[in-house]
């Protein structure tokens, strides 16, 4: 069955897309924890960072952040945070990475 993620990409759910590649895409998280949060995602369903098979991945979804930072305009800085497993409370088995700013973020996580 197709993740929430997926399900957003498909248009079967609601949430814009505001960033896209041939690899990952880029929608506002449901529950901000800053002023500018955004989940970055891989197209492909990989589960976490424990199950990546191509180190590529990886690095789409840093370019990516990149992008988006440029794209936003985010100058005073961002956060890039990837929860793995239950311990980081990862809630979504589909390989995202948070992108944080919009304020001073001072030891907090996503
Ligand atoms: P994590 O805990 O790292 O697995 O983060 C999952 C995030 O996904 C969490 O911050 C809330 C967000 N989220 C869950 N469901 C939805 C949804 O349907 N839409 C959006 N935009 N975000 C969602």
């Amino acid at each position: 069955m197709a993740t929430i993620f997926t399900k957003i990409l498909r248009g079967e759910i609601p949430g814009e897309i505001l960033y896209q590649d041939d690899h990952v895409f880029a929608i506002r998280d449901l529950d901000p924890k800053a002023p500018v949060h955004i989940l970055i995602i891989t197209k492909s369903e990989i589960p976490g960072m424990a199950t990546v098979e191509v180190a590529g991945d990886h690095m789409h979804i840093v370019n990516a952040a990149r992008a988006i930072g440029e794209q936003l305009g985010l100058v005073g800085g961002y956060r890039l945070v990837i929860n793995q497993g239950a311990d980081a409370g990862q809630s979504v088995p589909h390989l995202h990475a948070h992108l944080l700013a919009g304020r001073p973020l001072t030891g907090d996580f996503a």
